[in-house]
């Protein structure tokens, strides 16, 4: 019914719209009608009143609420399903709970706050209230299990492309974060199921700091975490920028069904702060730590560094940028 009333407001445009009216439209009472308008004010939009001619919509929230992101978005499939929550452990363990319950390819689930944001490794993700956007999308790609960590450099293509449309200059460390000044400033987790021939889902979930000062990150991670606001020197609106992610998603996830991976490793290279530079490697699950120089990625999106003895190949591993030319 929120969504309803929202939809009616936002069709009178900057004029009004009577109670009486969003009433015999909706097939409710006024006063049910005046209720939901209480609701949408307490949730954080702003709408005006007059006795004569009814109600008006003056500005929605930057609040990351489904009806926000799903309006206006222009998606095929990606973002049709919005599942939003003040707080939630994590998006990505809601996201898998609900894709193995079968949720539609494209289903978001973002909230405002996690108390159990997950980095790789089981590593914690810091997720403030109302300062990020931190969300998953679910998946269902018709490729090999093997291809799945592609995904992750496809969500980074996405970002970046989303931060250069709002003007904010990216850059992206292999594989999954994006970086300021060497720090990062977005984080991204894939976990997928899969059997031997084929992907059940993939959850992509994307953590980006937003309009965090420097001062309100946990001091563990003061000097290596950004955010947006940083860069751009004033807060930025999440809404906007979230549903810009989404489009470029789409259509990056479109364009590798069709015809492979090869545009989003293109557009990767393009972003890499990591190609051509001076890094130490320590391998995921051998601990081992080397030095070399990253040269490119190949088809599988494995990181190529030449390292002393020769060109290796990093799949999974922690990779620091060690220089800045
Ligand atoms: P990662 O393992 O590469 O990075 C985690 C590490 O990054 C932490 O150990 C810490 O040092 C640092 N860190 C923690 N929080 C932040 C932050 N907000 N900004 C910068 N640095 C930080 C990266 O893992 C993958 C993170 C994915 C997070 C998303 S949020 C939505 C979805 N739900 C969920 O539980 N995880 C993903």
């Amino acid at each position: 019914m929120r969504n309803a009333i929202l939809s009616l407001l936002r069709e009178a445009g900057t004029g009004f719209i009577s109670g009486e009216e969003m009433a015999a439209r909706l097939g409710v009472s006024r006063t049910a009608i005046w209720k939901h308008i209480q609701e949408l004010r307490t949730a954080g939009y702003d709408i005006a009143s007059q006795s004569r001619s009814g109600y008006t919509l003056r500005l929605a929230p930057d609040k990351l609420l489904a009806s926000e992101i799903k309006h206006g978005l222009n998606t095929k499939f990606v973002g049709s399903e919005v599942f939003s929550y003040e707080c939630l452990e994590s998006t990505n363990k809601e996201a898998k709970r609900r894709a193995a319950a079968g949720a539609a390819e494209g289903t978001v689930v973002v909230a405002e706050e996690q108390t159990g944001g997950r980095g790789r490794l089981a590593r914690h993700f810091f997720s403030p209230p109302g300062k990020g956007i931190w969300f998953s999308v679910i998946l269902r790609p018709p490729f090999l299990p093997q291809e799945a960590p592609k995904c992750t450099l496809l969500a980074a293509v996405a970002v970046a492309k989303a931060m250069a449309e709002a003007g904010l200059e990216p850059a992206i460390k292999w594989p999954n974060d994006l970086l300021y000044q060497n720090r990062k400033l977005v984080g991204i987790l894939t976990e997928m199921s899969a059997e031997m021939d084929g992907i059940k889902y993939v959850v992509i979930g994307i953590g980006i700091n937003v309009n965090i000062a420097r001062e309100e990150f946990p001091e563990e991670i003061r000097e290596t975490a950004a955010s947006l606001m940083e860069i751009k020197g004033e807060p930025l609106a999440r809404v906007p920028f979230l549903q810009s992610v989404l489009r470029e998603m789409e259509g990056l996830y479109q364009e590798a069904v069709q015809v492979g991976f090869g545009p989003v490793f293109e557009a990767w290279r393009h972003y890499s702060a990591t190609l051509g530079q001076e890094v130490q490697v320590i391998g995921v699950k051998s601990g081992e730590k080397y030095l070399g120089r990253a040269v490119d990625i190949d088809e599988d999106g494995a990181l190529l560094v030449e390292a002393e003895g020769g060109l290796r190949r990093v799949l999974a591993g922690d990779v620091s940028i060690r220089t800045q030319n």
